[in-house]
């Protein structure tokens, strides 16, 4: 049976990975940053789990990285921890680099000097190739691992600093190390302030709204002609687990190969509950623009499809209603609370 530890454990990936090493027997580890709130919220259903452990740590503590690997000896680690908002990290630049690229070379030295090295893998993104992109036989833009880097944000280049870092001790060191470049995924458990989970609660929230003769202020966002490759979560973490897996440590791309604009993703959650004219409850708010915005991702993940058999089940329609569907009975629970929200909604900036 084997160990693993998990850093980011209470994000989106994060329980998800839990709950699928467990169901394969592993002994799991998360690790998770003290909070003065309850930040545990995503993997509460796990902790009465005998084989799963939750331990205080920070990727910013090497001490503490040390002191852990070295106590537990797992034999695979998750680097999931990052300051993940792209947004974000332009209010917060150095948090981010802190977090995201020194927190993934904290963990990769330590387990360098580890006698007994367990295999890591590293939580990569799209969001390196930034405005690069190579072209098919018919014109489309895609990306995949031979397609150059060019992060437009302080995430982006702290995960490709994080990403080069884990290639090279691959490479130098012999560490069993893969660096997933995975596009963007969602799920029923996605961060409020991500643009899919943000509109799907605003639907649900319109939708009870409506059925209580209510009005609610108007969604606001900002770019929505960018594209995105999207994703469910629970798929996409199979592929972190077979990277693990095999004789061979590598660097993977990991998409569905379809693309949407914001703006498609919008009409669909709307017409979840049967509105066609959404732009009616959009405004667009400047101060939700980035500084630099990454226009088009769209990825090819024929390689990890290749060697991992890795493929993605659910697809981009399907993605939404669940989204969607889920937040209706989530908001509908709420009840006469689910419009606080739009105070904290509206003061958001992204
Ligand atoms: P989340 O933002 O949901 O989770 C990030 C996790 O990192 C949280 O558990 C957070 O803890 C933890 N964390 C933040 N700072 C620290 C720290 N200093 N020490 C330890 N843990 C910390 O992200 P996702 O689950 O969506 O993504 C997982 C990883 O994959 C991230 O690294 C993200 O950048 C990357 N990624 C995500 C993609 C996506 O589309 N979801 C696509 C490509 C890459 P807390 O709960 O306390 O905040
Ligand atoms: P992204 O996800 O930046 O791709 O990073 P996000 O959902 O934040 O943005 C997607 C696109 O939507 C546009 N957008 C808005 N975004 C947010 N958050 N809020 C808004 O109101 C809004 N309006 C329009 C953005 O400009 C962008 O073009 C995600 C994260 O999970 C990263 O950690 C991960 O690495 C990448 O996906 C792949």
């Amino acid at each position: 049976m084997k160990t693993a530890v998990i850093y980011g454990v209470t994000g989106q990936d994060g329980s998800y990975l839990s709950e699928l090493l467990l169901s394969k027997q592993y002994t799991v580890y998360g690790i998770h940053r003290r909070s003065s709130v309850n930040n545990t919220t995503r993997i509460n259903h796990l902790t009465n789990k005998k084989q799963f452990h939750l331990i205080q740590g920070d990727v910013t503590d090497s001490f503490n990285i040390y002191r852990l690997l070295n106590e537990i000896q797992p034999d695979e680690v998750y680097n999931l921890a990052a300051q993940s908002h792209v947004g974000t990290s332009f209010q917060q630049p150095e948090l981010t680099w802190n977090v995201t690229a020194q927190g993934c070379l904290n963990i990769l030295e330590v387990i360098r000097q580890m006698g007994n090295r367990p295999r890591f893998y590293q939580a990569s993104s799209s969001e390196m190739f930034g405005d690069q992109y190579s072209l098919n036989n018919n014109r489309e833009k895609y990306q995949d691992e031979r397609t150059p880097f060019n992060p437009q944000s302080p995430y982006a280049i702290a995960k490709l600093a994080a990403h080069h870092s884990t290639t090279l001790y691959r490479r130098s060191y012999g560490l069993f190390a893969c660096g997933g470049i995975l596009f963007n995924h969602e799920s029923e458990r996605r961060g409020e302030r991500f643009v899919t989970r943000k509109i799907s609660r605003y639907v649900a929230d319109l939708y009870w709204a409506t059925q209580r003769g209510r009005s609610i202020p108007n969604l606001k966002l900002g770019n929505l002609k960018a594209k995105r490759d999207w994703g469910h979560a629970e798929d996409y973490v199979e592929a972190m687990w077979l990277m693990l897996q095999r004789d061979i440590p590598d660097n993977y791309v990991v998409a569905t190969g379809e693309t949407y604009t914001v703006e498609e993703y919008l009409k669909t959650a709307f017409k979840c509950i049967n509105i066609i004219d959404y732009m009616s409850h959009v405004e667009i708010d400047d101060n939700l623009l980035r500084p630099s915005e990454v226009p088009c991702l769209m990825g090819d993940s024929s390689k990890a499809n290749r060697r991992l058999g890795w493929e993605p089940k659910v697809n981009f329609k399907t993605l939404v209603e669940r989204m969607v569907s889920h937040d209706i009975q989530i908001r509908g629970r709420c009840g006469e609370h689910a419009g606080d929200s739009e105070k904290f909604r509206s003061n958001e900036r992204t």
